[in-house]
């Protein structure tokens, strides 16, 4: 995309491309993330189904595909009323990115760069798998 505003990045999540690969029993989770830029914030939906027990916490991380990274942003989600479903929506601005543990923190226009290139990813924690159940790379589908 060439502007920063106005079109969605659709971003979809699976348990396969998890790193490290979690242990989903019989459940296929997936689920969907799409990100709005607009001037200074981005706003965002989330959404997760045939999780394999409730969801905990979601955040965007660093890193390439087939490769675990830092926590940039932390976004809201919580379970359905299905507790293998859950959905979050919101909105961030500059003052939500972390500091990943080596002291770097990425700039706004980093992170925007960052959800259009692919060195972003989602990621959907559960109770079962606490490093991750469900992964999508931002940018790259
Ligand atoms: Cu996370």
């Amino acid at each position: 995309m060439s502007g920063m505003s106005g079109q969605a990045i659709e971003v979809k999540l699976d348990s396969t491309h998890e790193v490290p690969q979690p242990n989903v029993g019989s459940s296929s989770p997936t689920g969907t993330a799409s990100f709005t830029p607009s001037g200074t914030s981005i706003s965002y939906k989330l959404t997760a189904s045939g999780l394999s027990s409730p969801v905990t916490v979601a955040h965007i991380h660093s890193g390439p595909p087939g490769k675990a990274g830092p926590v940039i942003v932390p976004l809201t989600i919580s379970a359905g009323s299905d507790p293998s479903t859950a959905s979050g929506e919101g909105s961030f601005d500059a003052s939500a990115i972390k500091a990943t543990p080596d002291g770097n923190k990425m700039s706004w226009s980093d992170v925007i760069a960052g959800l259009q290139s692919g060195s972003l990813y989602v990621n959907i924690h559960t109770q079962n798998n606490k490093p991750g159940e469900i992964r999508g790379q931002v940018g790259m589908q």
